[in-house]
């Protein structure tokens, strides 16, 4: 029979401890001083509760913890497999002084396997003492949270769906990744339509009134209020992908919603304002320079000239478009109109490590850091790699060199100011012949737009200082600018007793990655919930992921924000 939080709150300390007894295996009195807290409205408030008293205790309590938690590894299907289980085991005693401790499930609830531990300890092998002492209480926490749901037969069920609609929607890749299990979607692909036909049929499947895919690829789905002319929420995110990404960026914050107008569907409930869905069609700027052309569109920003932009196969976007059946004639007319909307909100994986240090699932978003980007080509003279003296080169590959690492000097000088050169090339170099000419990109953001400008000018005039100096020509095409989106405070407030609400501290935070809601903000109010990611917040990576538990308090902090707005608008 399942425990009850009612019971847990109204019995005796010894038998509220006994109640929570295992949850951390050699340290008992963990629970004890947890308990302390009581009473308890969630289990993530108890979840929180434990925490603390963990870091509270003391390093013999830490070191009983991990001694009484080191994980029975799986056995292992192959004698390759045990080999290399115990080979990593012993090195990992060997540099860390004690057994490993791994989440015995991973974030889809499933026992952990060999292949599974056997990444996990390769991964976590090297990290220094200090931060795999973090990774190792982490796994603790990870594996009292998935002793207290079987406890309290606390499923989280919408969270499971949700995990499963990522996996099913990674299913489909582009060419040259999908062979090798690797996920990109970039823009009108192939892979990128079946992405959208598969939104399209989930949201028929899951209650919305209307969907269709319109004319810049989004899809969007629609549920009617309890009255026609209702205001509308806006609401989602992007399913485009950067290059062997993640599978939740963007995706998450389209399954959310859809998995709550569902739940209103089954319920049979209608609520004062209509809710639309948009699975934006491109954000991440991967197959054309210009990007947010899903969310762009509703905003009335889709610039006609984009269409005569060419792709690296030189498909212009005009004629992806038509391949893809598309009619970009229309797109001018997706444009929304700001005052039938209440504002726009989006749930999206935070990207970053802050949630999992502080060991929190959810965040309000204070604001996203404004971007600003650029394709540099600085031409010099490609010449003989044997024969041209160093004092006489034009080398375009070591002034873009010069650039690259004063641009890491001069972001590094500012507070929360970032600047990234993501993509570098020599076209058609050769590995003796000086470089004549050099190719990159650079991401320059920062939390308002005067530091991002400010870094801009003076990136760009480096870079013309060190062209002049070495003799070299460059050119600067502004790819994309974005500016500084503050959350609206009303729209952050909600958030935040919307995570108050599942018994979480509402911890508030800024955005370093670009979102959708950068975009809609130049129309109406916006504000974002972030979800924890798991493996330290890695994002644009394979290694993104986040728990069923945790997208499980998404959608209940997303149910809360609903039903608060019902309320304010009169039922
Ligand atoms: O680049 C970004 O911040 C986003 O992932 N497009
Ligand atoms: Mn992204
Ligand atoms: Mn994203």
């Amino acid at each position: 029979m399942p425990h009850t939080l009612a019971r847990l709150n109204a019995a005796t300390a010894d038998d509220a401890a006994s109640m929570l007894a295992g949850l951390y295996p050699g340290a008992p009195g963990i629970a004890a001083r947890a308990l302390d807290e009581r009473p308890f409205a969630t289990l993530a408030q108890l979840k929180q509760a434990l925490r603390r008293a963990v870091d509270g205790a003391g390093g013999e309590v830490l070191a009983a913890l991990i001694d009484a938690g080191a994980s029975t590894l799986p056995k292992g299907d192959t004698s390759a497999e045990r080999d290399e289980l115990a080979r990593l085991a012993a090195a990992y005693r060997e540099r860390h002084g004690h057994d490993p401790v791994l989440a015995t499930h991973d974030a889809r609830g499933r026992e952990l396997d060999a292949g599974q531990a056997i990444a996990s300890l390769a991964r976590r092998l090297d990290h220094p003492v200090d931060i795999e002492r973090k990774e190792t209480l982490i796994a603790l926490h990870r594996n009292a949270e998935l002793r207290l749901r079987d406890a309290f037969g606390d499923r989280p069920a919408l969270g499971e769906d949700i995990w499963d609609w990522h996996e099913q929607l990674s299913a489909h890749s582009d060419p040259g990744y999908a062979e090798r299990g690797l996920l990109t979607v970039t823009y009108l692909t192939d892979a990128h339509r079946a992405c959208a036909r598969q939104i399209e049929t989930w949201m028929r499947d899951g209650g919305f009134d209307e969907v269709g895919i319109d004319a810049v690829g989004n899809v969007v789905g629609r549920y009617r209020a309890a009255t026609a002319d209702a205001p509308i929420l806006l609401t989602g995110s992007h399913y485009d992908t950067v290059r062997n990404a993640g599978k939740y960026d963007g995706r998450l914050g389209i399954f959310v919603p859809m998995a709550c107008v569902r739940e209103l569907s089954r319920q049979g409930r209608r609520l004062p304002f209509q809710i639309e869905v948009v699975a934006f069609a491109e954000e991440e700027g991967q197959r054309y320079p210009a990007t947010f052309l899903g969310s762009g569109a509703l905003t009335g920003d889709f610039q006609p000239a984009w269409l005569d932009q060419v792709d690296a196969d030189g498909i212009s976007m005009r004629e992806a478009l038509r391949r893809a059946g598309l009619r970009a004639e229309d797109i001018p007319r997706l444009r929304r109109d700001p005052a039938r909307y209440l504002g726009f909100i989006e749930v999206h994986i935070e990207q970053g490590p802050v949630l999992y240090e502080l060991g929190l699932p959810l965040a309000a978003v204070t604001s996203i850091n404004g971007c600003v980007r650029y394709r540099v080509r600085i031409q010099g003279m490609a010449s003989h790699a044997g024969t041209t003296p160093m004092g006489s080169r034009r080398d375009a590959a070591t002034a873009a060199a010069e650039l690259l690492l004063y641009v890491e000097r001069r972001a590094a000088a500012d507070a929360g100011s970032v600047g990234t050169v993501g993509m570098l090339e020599v076209p058609n170099g050769s590995i003796n012949v000086v470089p004549g000419e050099c190719r990159f990109s650079l991401d320059l953001r920062a939390p308002s737009d005067a530091q991002r400008d400010a870094l801009a000018r003076d990136v760009l005039a480096e870079l013309a200082a060190i062209c002049a100096r070495r003799g070299l020509r460059q050119t600067t095409e502004q790819t994309m600018r974005a500016s500084a989106a503050p959350s609206h405070p009303r729209w952050q407030q909600r958030w935040e007793r919307a995570i108050a609400a599942q018994g979480l501290p509402p911890h508030c935070m800024a955005s370093g990655a670009g979102h959708d809601a950068m975009k809609l903000h130049e129309i109406m109010p916006q504000a974002m919930l972030f979800v924890r990611g798991q493996n330290h917040g890695i994002s644009h990576n394979p290694l993104e992921t986040t728990t069923c538990d945790d997208i499980q308090l998404a959608v209940q902090a997303y149910g809360s924000l609903l039903d608060e707005l019902a309320r304010e608008s009169g039922n």
